[in-house]
Protein backbone atom coordinates (compact mmCIF):
# COMPACT_ATOMS: atom_id res chain seq x y z
CA UNK A 1 0.00 0.00 0.00
CA UNK A 2 1.34 3.34 -1.29
CA UNK A 3 2.20 6.05 1.93
CA UNK A 4 0.03 9.29 2.32
CA UNK A 5 1.83 12.04 0.85
CA UNK A 6 1.67 15.13 -1.18
CA UNK A 7 2.01 13.27 -3.95
CA UNK A 8 -0.41 10.35 -3.31
CA UNK A 9 -2.95 12.89 -2.33
CA UNK A 10 -4.48 13.16 -5.65
CA UNK A 11 -5.24 9.85 -5.89
CA UNK A 12 -8.09 9.27 -2.57
CA UNK A 13 -11.14 8.71 -3.21
CA UNK A 14 -13.63 11.33 -3.91
CA UNK A 15 -15.26 11.39 -0.49
CA UNK A 16 -12.41 11.93 0.95
CA UNK A 17 -12.13 15.68 1.71
CA UNK A 18 -8.72 17.22 1.26
CA UNK A 19 -6.64 20.78 0.67
CA UNK A 20 -7.30 22.33 -2.11
CA UNK A 21 -4.72 25.04 -2.06
CA UNK A 22 -0.98 24.83 -2.56
CA UNK A 23 1.10 23.54 -0.25
CA UNK A 24 3.92 24.79 -1.34
CA UNK A 25 2.67 28.09 -0.65
CA UNK A 26 2.01 28.02 2.74
CA UNK A 27 4.09 29.80 5.22
CA UNK A 28 4.74 28.89 9.02
CA UNK A 29 2.93 31.41 11.09
CA UNK A 30 2.23 29.27 14.07
CA UNK A 31 4.35 26.92 16.20
CA UNK A 32 2.24 24.20 18.17
CA UNK A 33 3.87 22.33 21.39
CA UNK A 34 2.45 19.35 22.14
CA UNK A 35 1.42 17.86 18.71
CA UNK A 36 -0.89 15.38 20.69
CA UNK A 37 -4.03 13.66 18.73
CA UNK A 38 -6.47 17.05 20.45
CA UNK A 39 -4.56 19.24 18.87
CA UNK A 40 -4.74 17.74 15.35
CA UNK A 41 -8.32 17.18 15.55
CA UNK A 42 -8.96 20.65 16.72
CA UNK A 43 -7.25 23.47 16.23
CA UNK A 44 -5.53 22.24 13.57
CA UNK A 45 -8.83 21.15 11.50
CA UNK A 46 -9.98 25.06 12.65
CA UNK A 47 -6.76 26.39 11.13
CA UNK A 48 -7.29 24.40 7.66
CA UNK A 49 -10.98 25.86 7.36
CA UNK A 50 -9.20 29.46 8.05
CA UNK A 51 -6.23 28.41 4.86
CA UNK A 52 -8.73 26.77 2.86
CA UNK A 53 -10.65 30.17 2.66
CA UNK A 54 -7.07 31.69 1.35
CA UNK A 55 -5.21 33.04 4.17
CA UNK A 56 -1.50 31.39 3.27
CA UNK A 57 -0.08 32.56 6.50
CA UNK A 58 -0.83 29.69 8.56
CA UNK A 59 0.83 26.63 8.24
CA UNK A 60 1.80 24.81 11.62
CA UNK A 61 5.18 23.45 12.89
CA UNK A 62 4.42 20.73 15.53
CA UNK A 63 6.68 20.28 18.34
CA UNK A 64 6.53 17.05 20.15
CA UNK A 65 8.18 17.73 23.81
CA UNK A 66 9.46 13.50 24.28
CA UNK A 67 8.90 11.42 22.28
CA UNK A 68 9.70 11.27 18.43
CA UNK A 69 6.79 9.29 17.53
CA UNK A 70 4.28 11.62 15.81
CA UNK A 71 7.52 12.96 13.77
CA UNK A 72 7.89 9.72 12.83
CA UNK A 73 4.38 8.62 11.50
CA UNK A 74 4.07 12.48 9.65
CA UNK A 75 7.67 13.35 8.31
CA UNK A 76 7.07 10.52 6.02
CA UNK A 77 3.85 11.51 4.88
CA UNK A 78 4.55 15.24 4.50
CA UNK A 79 2.54 15.88 7.78
CA UNK A 80 -0.44 14.98 6.22
CA UNK A 81 -2.79 12.82 8.31
CA UNK A 82 -6.63 12.30 8.31
CA UNK A 83 -9.03 13.38 10.38
CA UNK A 84 -11.42 10.32 10.77
CA UNK A 85 -15.56 12.30 12.14
CA UNK A 86 -16.63 9.31 13.60
CA UNK A 87 -20.84 8.55 14.83
CA UNK A 88 -23.78 6.79 14.63
CA UNK A 89 -26.41 6.69 10.86
CA UNK A 90 -30.14 6.66 11.76
CA UNK A 91 -29.68 3.09 12.40
CA UNK A 92 -27.01 3.32 14.89
CA UNK A 93 -24.68 1.75 12.82
CA UNK A 94 -21.15 3.59 13.32
CA UNK A 95 -20.10 5.85 9.99
CA UNK A 96 -17.12 8.18 9.55
CA UNK A 97 -15.88 11.25 7.40
CA UNK A 98 -12.66 11.60 6.10
CA UNK A 99 -10.93 14.86 5.69
CA UNK A 100 -7.11 15.13 4.83
CA UNK A 101 -5.28 18.29 7.11
CA UNK A 102 -2.71 19.78 5.20
CA UNK A 103 -1.54 22.94 7.78
CA UNK A 104 1.01 20.71 9.78
CA UNK A 105 3.89 22.08 7.71
CA UNK A 106 7.05 20.66 9.67
CA UNK A 107 7.42 18.45 13.17
CA UNK A 108 9.98 19.10 15.53
CA UNK A 109 11.15 16.81 18.02
CA UNK A 110 12.44 19.18 21.18
CA UNK A 111 15.10 16.44 23.02
CA UNK A 112 16.07 16.15 19.34
CA UNK A 113 17.38 19.58 18.81
CA UNK A 114 15.94 21.71 21.49
CA UNK A 115 17.52 24.89 19.51
CA UNK A 116 15.30 24.53 16.24
CA UNK A 117 12.21 24.79 18.62
CA UNK A 118 13.38 28.21 20.27
CA UNK A 119 14.42 29.03 16.71
CA UNK A 120 10.92 28.46 15.58
CA UNK A 121 9.39 30.38 18.20
CA UNK A 122 11.90 33.70 17.47
CA UNK A 123 11.00 33.43 13.49
CA UNK A 124 9.14 36.43 12.11
CA UNK A 125 6.59 35.46 10.57
CA UNK A 126 5.28 32.70 13.53
CA UNK A 127 2.61 35.09 15.22
CA UNK A 128 1.45 32.57 17.50
CA UNK A 129 2.41 29.67 19.69
CA UNK A 130 0.07 27.20 20.82
CA UNK A 131 0.15 24.82 23.80
CA UNK A 132 -1.81 21.29 24.11
CA UNK A 133 1.10 19.73 26.58
CA UNK A 134 -2.15 18.71 29.18
CA UNK A 135 -2.35 19.73 32.95
CA UNK A 136 1.06 18.48 34.53
CA UNK A 137 2.84 19.98 31.34
CA UNK A 138 2.79 23.19 32.98
CA UNK A 139 4.81 22.36 35.94
CA UNK A 140 2.16 23.89 38.38
CA UNK A 141 0.47 23.13 41.40
CA UNK A 142 -2.80 21.93 40.36
CA UNK A 143 -4.58 23.40 43.76
CA UNK A 144 -3.54 26.67 43.52
CA UNK A 145 -1.95 27.19 39.50
CA UNK A 146 1.48 28.70 40.73
CA UNK A 147 4.36 27.34 38.80
CA UNK A 148 6.41 24.81 40.84
CA UNK A 149 9.90 26.08 40.77
CA UNK A 150 11.03 22.95 42.90
CA UNK A 151 9.79 21.04 39.90
CA UNK A 152 12.14 18.88 38.63
CA UNK A 153 11.93 20.02 34.95
CA UNK A 154 11.95 23.97 35.81
CA UNK A 155 15.03 22.79 37.94
CA UNK A 156 16.37 21.45 34.59
CA UNK A 157 15.50 24.53 32.53
CA UNK A 158 16.90 27.12 34.88
CA UNK A 159 20.25 25.62 34.32
CA UNK A 160 20.31 24.98 30.91
CA UNK A 161 19.22 27.94 28.50
CA UNK A 162 20.36 25.68 25.65
CA UNK A 163 18.25 22.38 26.09
CA UNK A 164 15.04 23.12 27.91
CA UNK A 165 13.14 20.55 28.66
CA UNK A 166 9.22 21.99 29.83
CA UNK A 167 7.08 24.01 27.73
CA UNK A 168 7.37 26.99 29.88
CA UNK A 169 11.26 26.66 29.64
CA UNK A 170 11.07 26.09 26.38
CA UNK A 171 8.49 29.47 25.59
CA UNK A 172 10.40 31.61 28.01
CA UNK A 173 14.25 31.03 25.95
CA UNK A 174 12.22 31.12 22.59
CA UNK A 175 10.78 34.76 23.41
CA UNK A 176 14.02 35.40 24.80
CA UNK A 177 15.88 35.29 21.31
CA UNK A 178 13.27 36.37 20.04
CA UNK A 179 13.49 39.67 22.15
CA UNK A 180 17.39 39.76 21.53
CA UNK A 181 16.48 39.67 17.66
CA UNK A 182 13.67 42.29 17.81
CA UNK A 183 11.34 40.56 16.07
CA UNK A 184 8.33 41.27 17.48
CA UNK A 185 5.49 40.20 20.34
CA UNK A 186 3.78 36.74 20.28
CA UNK A 187 0.72 35.41 20.95
CA UNK A 188 0.70 32.35 23.68
CA UNK A 189 -2.27 30.49 23.47
CA UNK A 190 -2.90 27.56 26.00
CA UNK A 191 -5.43 24.83 24.52
CA UNK A 192 -5.61 23.01 27.75
CA UNK A 193 -7.83 22.15 29.93
CA UNK A 194 -7.64 24.60 32.54
CA UNK A 195 -9.25 26.62 34.03
CA UNK A 196 -8.18 30.65 32.67
CA UNK A 197 -5.55 28.64 30.99
CA UNK A 198 -3.93 31.46 29.65
CA UNK A 199 -3.33 33.41 32.91
CA UNK A 200 -1.70 30.43 34.09
CA UNK A 201 0.34 29.67 31.76
CA UNK A 202 1.01 33.64 31.23
CA UNK A 203 1.85 33.74 35.45
CA UNK A 204 4.03 30.62 34.57
CA UNK A 205 6.17 32.37 31.99
CA UNK A 206 6.59 35.46 33.83
CA UNK A 207 7.61 33.66 36.88
CA UNK A 208 10.22 31.75 35.05
CA UNK A 209 11.21 34.84 32.94
CA UNK A 210 11.73 36.83 36.14
CA UNK A 211 14.42 33.97 37.08
CA UNK A 212 16.54 34.86 34.65
CA UNK A 213 15.90 38.00 33.07
CA UNK A 214 13.52 40.82 34.44
CA UNK A 215 13.87 43.14 30.94
CA UNK A 216 12.65 40.31 29.28
CA UNK A 217 9.88 39.40 31.90
CA UNK A 218 9.08 43.24 31.45
CA UNK A 219 8.53 43.01 27.51
CA UNK A 220 6.75 39.89 28.06
CA UNK A 221 4.10 41.27 30.06
CA UNK A 222 3.63 44.91 28.08
CA UNK A 223 4.18 43.03 24.66
CA UNK A 224 2.93 39.24 24.64
CA UNK A 225 -0.59 38.56 24.61
CA UNK A 226 -1.95 35.30 26.39
CA UNK A 227 -5.81 34.74 25.53
CA UNK A 228 -7.99 32.54 27.50
CA UNK A 229 -9.73 29.75 25.60
CA UNK A 230 -12.48 26.86 26.23
CA UNK A 231 -12.12 24.21 24.13
CA UNK A 232 -14.36 21.07 23.10
CA UNK A 233 -13.84 17.94 20.66
CA UNK A 234 -13.94 14.57 22.21
CA UNK A 235 -10.50 12.70 20.33
CA UNK A 236 -10.00 9.18 21.53
CA UNK A 237 -6.22 7.95 21.24
CA UNK A 238 -5.96 6.04 17.78
CA UNK A 239 -5.74 2.40 18.35
CA UNK A 240 -4.43 -0.08 15.59
CA UNK A 241 -7.40 -1.01 14.34
CA UNK A 242 -8.34 2.92 13.57
CA UNK A 243 -5.06 3.25 11.78
CA UNK A 244 -6.21 -0.06 9.77
CA UNK A 245 -9.47 1.00 8.94
CA UNK A 246 -8.40 4.65 7.74
CA UNK A 247 -5.78 3.25 5.69
CA UNK A 248 -8.33 0.74 4.09
CA UNK A 249 -11.15 3.79 3.40
CA UNK A 250 -8.18 5.78 2.08
CA UNK A 251 -6.88 3.25 0.10
CA UNK A 252 -3.03 4.25 0.86
CA UNK A 253 -1.70 3.89 4.32
CA UNK A 254 -1.93 6.68 6.86
CA UNK A 255 0.63 5.97 10.31
CA UNK A 256 -1.43 8.52 12.41
CA UNK A 257 -5.01 9.10 11.69
CA UNK A 258 -6.82 10.95 14.07
CA UNK A 259 -10.37 10.63 15.10
CA UNK A 260 -12.67 12.80 16.68
CA UNK A 261 -16.75 13.33 16.98
CA UNK A 262 -18.70 15.77 14.85
CA UNK A 263 -18.74 17.97 17.38
CA UNK A 264 -16.75 21.17 17.57
CA UNK A 265 -16.54 23.99 20.06
CA UNK A 266 -13.73 26.62 20.85
CA UNK A 267 -14.50 29.98 22.44
CA UNK A 268 -11.30 32.30 22.68
CA UNK A 269 -10.93 35.89 23.03
CA UNK A 270 -9.96 38.38 20.73
CA UNK A 271 -6.62 39.45 22.16
CA UNK A 272 -3.64 38.86 19.89
CA UNK A 273 0.04 40.58 19.76
CA UNK A 274 -0.12 40.57 16.06
CA UNK A 275 -2.54 38.82 13.76
CA UNK A 276 -4.54 35.52 13.77
CA UNK A 277 -6.41 32.95 11.21
CA UNK A 278 -10.03 33.82 10.94
CA UNK A 279 -10.56 30.04 13.01
CA UNK A 280 -14.85 31.27 12.96
CA UNK A 281 -14.34 29.62 10.02
CA UNK A 282 -13.82 25.81 11.28
CA UNK A 283 -16.66 26.78 13.64
CA UNK A 284 -14.88 28.51 16.54
CA UNK A 285 -16.42 31.80 18.14
CA UNK A 286 -14.30 35.31 19.56
CA UNK A 287 -15.42 36.07 22.90
CA UNK A 288 -14.57 38.85 25.28
CA UNK A 289 -14.12 36.84 28.23
CA UNK A 290 -13.45 32.76 28.11
CA UNK A 291 -13.91 32.60 31.76
CA UNK A 292 -17.95 31.26 31.89
CA UNK A 293 -17.81 29.23 29.04
CA UNK A 294 -14.95 27.46 30.74
CA UNK A 295 -16.43 27.11 33.86
CA UNK A 296 -19.47 25.56 31.98
CA UNK A 297 -16.93 23.16 30.38
CA UNK A 298 -14.57 22.23 32.77
CA UNK A 299 -17.47 21.38 35.04
CA UNK A 300 -20.36 20.17 33.07
CA UNK A 301 -18.39 17.99 30.63
CA UNK A 302 -15.20 17.39 32.10
CA UNK A 303 -16.74 16.98 35.67
CA UNK A 304 -18.95 14.66 34.57
CA UNK A 305 -16.42 12.50 31.81
CA UNK A 306 -14.11 11.76 35.06
CA UNK A 307 -17.06 10.90 37.01
CA UNK A 308 -18.26 8.39 34.61
CA UNK A 309 -14.44 7.42 33.65
CA UNK A 310 -13.65 6.12 37.58
CA UNK A 311 -17.37 4.40 38.02
CA UNK A 312 -16.71 2.99 34.56
CA UNK A 313 -13.40 1.90 34.79
CA UNK A 314 -14.04 0.31 38.41
CA UNK A 315 -17.01 -1.55 36.86
CA UNK A 316 -15.35 -2.91 33.93
CA UNK A 317 -17.76 -0.97 31.53
CA UNK A 318 -14.52 0.19 29.52
CA UNK A 319 -15.55 2.58 27.13
CA UNK A 320 -17.57 5.96 27.36
CA UNK A 321 -20.65 4.39 25.34
CA UNK A 322 -20.69 1.15 27.29
CA UNK A 323 -20.85 3.22 30.71
CA UNK A 324 -23.34 5.45 29.80
CA UNK A 325 -25.37 2.53 28.35
CA UNK A 326 -26.00 1.49 31.68
CA UNK A 327 -29.15 3.04 32.98
CA UNK A 328 -27.68 3.43 36.64
CA UNK A 329 -25.09 5.02 35.38
CA UNK A 330 -26.86 7.18 33.08
CA UNK A 331 -29.66 8.45 35.54
CA UNK A 332 -26.85 9.43 37.99
CA UNK A 333 -24.69 11.40 35.29
CA UNK A 334 -27.72 13.04 34.46
CA UNK A 335 -28.81 14.18 37.55
CA UNK A 336 -25.67 15.40 38.26
CA UNK A 337 -25.67 18.01 35.64
CA UNK A 338 -28.83 19.05 36.05
CA UNK A 339 -29.32 18.68 40.19
CA UNK A 340 -25.30 19.53 41.66
CA UNK A 341 -23.49 21.43 38.52
CA UNK A 342 -26.17 23.44 36.89
CA UNK A 343 -26.79 25.56 39.62
CA UNK A 344 -23.46 26.66 40.23
CA UNK A 345 -22.69 27.45 36.39
CA UNK A 346 -23.06 31.30 35.46
CA UNK A 347 -25.67 32.16 32.98
CA UNK A 348 -24.55 32.68 29.57
CA UNK A 349 -26.68 34.06 27.23
CA UNK A 350 -28.07 31.69 24.56
CA UNK A 351 -27.35 29.24 26.42
CA UNK A 352 -29.86 27.27 27.28
CA UNK A 353 -28.63 24.52 29.70
CA UNK A 354 -30.91 21.76 29.55
CA UNK A 355 -30.18 21.14 25.68
CA UNK A 356 -26.30 21.38 26.45
CA UNK A 357 -26.97 18.58 28.80
CA UNK A 358 -29.12 16.64 26.22
CA UNK A 359 -26.48 16.90 23.71
CA UNK A 360 -23.86 16.27 26.10
CA UNK A 361 -25.31 12.62 27.16
CA UNK A 362 -25.88 12.51 23.19
CA UNK A 363 -22.21 12.53 22.73
CA UNK A 364 -21.38 10.00 25.41
CA UNK A 365 -23.65 7.94 23.58
CA UNK A 366 -21.32 8.13 20.81
CA UNK A 367 -20.76 4.33 19.74
CA UNK A 368 -17.72 4.95 16.99
CA UNK A 369 -15.49 6.70 18.98
CA UNK A 370 -15.19 3.57 22.21
CA UNK A 371 -13.38 5.95 24.32
CA UNK A 372 -11.98 4.33 26.99
CA UNK A 373 -12.54 4.83 30.68
CA UNK A 374 -8.82 4.41 31.75
CA UNK A 375 -7.72 6.66 29.37
CA UNK A 376 -10.01 9.52 30.98
CA UNK A 377 -9.09 7.89 34.24
CA UNK A 378 -5.02 9.61 34.34
CA UNK A 379 -4.07 12.15 35.88
CA UNK A 380 -6.76 12.66 38.28
CA UNK A 381 -4.62 14.25 40.59
CA UNK A 382 -3.70 17.13 38.03
CA UNK A 383 -7.49 17.34 36.56
CA UNK A 384 -9.69 16.86 39.96
CA UNK A 385 -9.52 20.47 41.26
CA UNK A 386 -10.99 21.75 38.51
CA UNK A 387 -13.21 19.29 36.96
CA UNK A 388 -14.93 18.49 40.74
CA UNK A 389 -13.46 21.02 43.41
CA UNK A 390 -14.77 23.75 41.87
CA UNK A 391 -17.98 22.47 42.02
CA UNK A 392 -17.61 20.69 45.36
CA UNK A 393 -16.50 23.93 47.04
CA UNK A 394 -19.36 26.00 45.69
CA UNK A 395 -21.69 23.64 47.11
CA UNK A 396 -20.72 23.44 50.55
CA UNK A 397 -20.01 27.19 50.92
CA UNK A 398 -23.97 27.54 50.10
CA UNK A 399 -24.47 24.06 52.29
CA UNK A 400 -26.40 22.45 49.25
CA UNK A 401 -25.87 18.81 49.17
CA UNK A 402 -22.69 17.25 47.39
CA UNK A 403 -23.33 13.60 47.57
CA UNK A 404 -23.20 13.06 43.33
CA UNK A 405 -20.57 15.13 43.02
CA UNK A 406 -18.85 13.92 46.33
CA UNK A 407 -19.45 9.92 44.40
CA UNK A 408 -17.09 10.67 41.91
CA UNK A 409 -14.30 12.12 44.17
CA UNK A 410 -14.47 9.07 46.08
CA UNK A 411 -15.12 6.75 42.97
CA UNK A 412 -11.13 8.00 42.05
CA UNK A 413 -10.15 7.72 45.63
CA UNK A 414 -11.14 3.75 45.26
CA UNK A 415 -9.46 3.58 41.78
CA UNK A 416 -6.17 4.28 43.65
CA UNK A 417 -6.61 0.38 44.97
CA UNK A 418 -5.37 -0.63 41.38
CA UNK A 419 -8.02 -3.47 41.30
CA UNK A 420 -10.85 -3.22 39.48
CA UNK A 421 -14.20 -4.80 40.44
CA UNK A 422 -12.90 -8.10 38.18
CA UNK A 423 -10.11 -8.77 40.03
CA UNK A 424 -8.16 -6.93 36.99
CA UNK A 425 -5.09 -5.18 37.99
CA UNK A 426 -4.61 -1.35 36.20
CA UNK A 427 -1.62 0.70 36.45
CA UNK A 428 -2.21 4.01 38.22
CA UNK A 429 -0.81 6.46 35.88
CA UNK A 430 -0.24 10.06 36.86
CA UNK A 431 2.53 12.07 38.43
CA UNK A 432 1.41 11.89 42.08
CA UNK A 433 0.75 8.22 41.87
CA UNK A 434 3.29 7.13 44.02
CA UNK A 435 2.16 9.48 47.09
CA UNK A 436 -1.24 9.18 45.90
CA UNK A 437 -1.17 5.16 46.31
CA UNK A 438 1.10 5.15 49.53
CA UNK A 439 -1.78 7.31 51.49
CA UNK A 440 -4.47 4.70 49.97
CA UNK A 441 -2.34 1.83 51.56
CA UNK A 442 -2.01 3.68 53.90
CA UNK A 443 -4.90 4.86 54.87
CA UNK A 444 -8.58 3.44 52.95
CA UNK A 445 -7.31 -0.11 52.49
CA UNK A 446 -6.99 -0.13 56.32
CA UNK A 447 -10.65 0.72 56.37
CA UNK A 448 -12.99 4.06 55.92
CA UNK A 449 -13.65 6.24 58.80
CA UNK A 450 -12.99 9.97 59.53
CA UNK A 451 -9.45 9.69 60.12
CA UNK A 452 -8.86 7.55 56.61
CA UNK A 453 -10.93 9.64 54.47
CA UNK A 454 -9.32 13.24 56.25
CA UNK A 455 -5.96 11.59 55.58
CA UNK A 456 -7.07 11.66 52.02
CA UNK A 457 -8.33 15.03 51.83
CA UNK A 458 -5.12 16.57 53.77
CA UNK A 459 -2.88 16.06 50.21
CA UNK A 460 -2.74 19.31 50.09
CA UNK A 461 -1.64 19.41 46.22
CA UNK A 462 -4.61 18.35 45.28
CA UNK A 463 -6.86 19.32 47.69
CA UNK A 464 -5.98 22.67 48.91
CA UNK A 465 -7.78 23.17 52.13
CA UNK A 466 -10.48 21.23 51.84
CA UNK A 467 -9.37 19.08 54.75
CA UNK A 468 -11.71 18.87 57.33
CA UNK A 469 -14.79 19.82 56.20
CA UNK A 470 -17.41 17.50 58.01
CA UNK A 471 -19.89 17.52 55.52
CA UNK A 472 -17.66 16.38 52.69
CA UNK A 473 -15.92 13.90 54.95
CA UNK A 474 -19.34 12.57 56.07
CA UNK A 475 -20.76 12.07 52.28
CA UNK A 476 -16.86 10.30 51.05
CA UNK A 477 -17.32 8.03 54.39
CA UNK A 478 -20.68 6.61 53.35
CA UNK A 479 -19.75 6.46 49.35
CA UNK A 480 -16.41 4.92 50.19
CA UNK A 481 -18.17 2.39 52.49
CA UNK A 482 -20.77 1.42 50.03
CA UNK A 483 -18.07 1.08 47.00
CA UNK A 484 -15.79 -0.86 48.87
CA UNK A 485 -18.70 -3.21 50.18
CA UNK A 486 -21.28 -3.55 47.35
CA UNK A 487 -19.33 -1.85 44.61
CA UNK A 488 -20.33 0.63 41.95
CA UNK A 489 -23.80 -0.90 40.35
CA UNK A 490 -25.43 -0.79 43.75
CA UNK A 491 -23.76 2.56 45.19
CA UNK A 492 -25.41 3.79 41.92
CA UNK A 493 -28.78 2.51 42.67
CA UNK A 494 -28.82 3.76 46.40
CA UNK A 495 -27.36 7.09 45.30
CA UNK A 496 -30.44 7.16 42.58
CA UNK A 497 -32.72 6.29 45.43
CA UNK A 498 -32.03 9.19 47.19
C1 LIG B 1 -11.33 14.03 28.78
C2 LIG B 1 -11.10 15.19 27.81
O1 LIG B 1 -9.41 12.68 28.71
C3 LIG B 1 -10.06 13.49 29.38
O2 LIG B 1 -9.71 13.83 30.49
O3 LIG B 1 -12.22 14.45 29.78
O4 LIG B 1 -10.02 15.00 27.01
C4 LIG B 1 -12.36 15.48 26.98
O5 LIG B 1 -12.63 14.43 26.07
C5 LIG B 1 -12.23 16.77 26.21
O6 LIG B 1 -11.86 17.80 27.08
C6 LIG B 1 -13.54 17.10 25.52
O7 LIG B 1 -13.46 18.36 24.99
Amino acid sequence: MNRLNDTTLAALPASVARPAYDRRALKTGIVHLGIGAFMRAHMAAATEAAIAAGDMRWGIAGVSLRQPDTRDALAPQDGLYTLAIRDADAQGQPRQRLQVIGAVLRLLVAPENPQAVLEHIAAPDTRIVSLTVTEKGYCHDPATGALRLDHPDIVHDLAHPQAPRSAIGMLVYGLQLRHTLGHGPLTLMSLDNLPANGRVLRAAVLRFAEEIDSKLSLWIERQCCFPCSMVDRIVPKTTDADRAAVSAALGCADAWPVLGEPFFDWAIEDEFAADRPDWTLGGARFVPDAEPFERLKLRMVNGTHSSLAYLGAMAGWQTVDKAIAQPALRSHIEALMRDEIEPTLPALPGLDVATYRHNLLARYANPALAHRTHQIAMDGSQKLPQRLLGTLRDRLARQLPVTRMALGLATWMHYLRGVDEQGQAYRIDDPHAEALCTLYQQNLSQGVNTQSVDAMLAYAPVFGDLAGNATLTAALILLLQSLQTVGVAATLEAVNRG
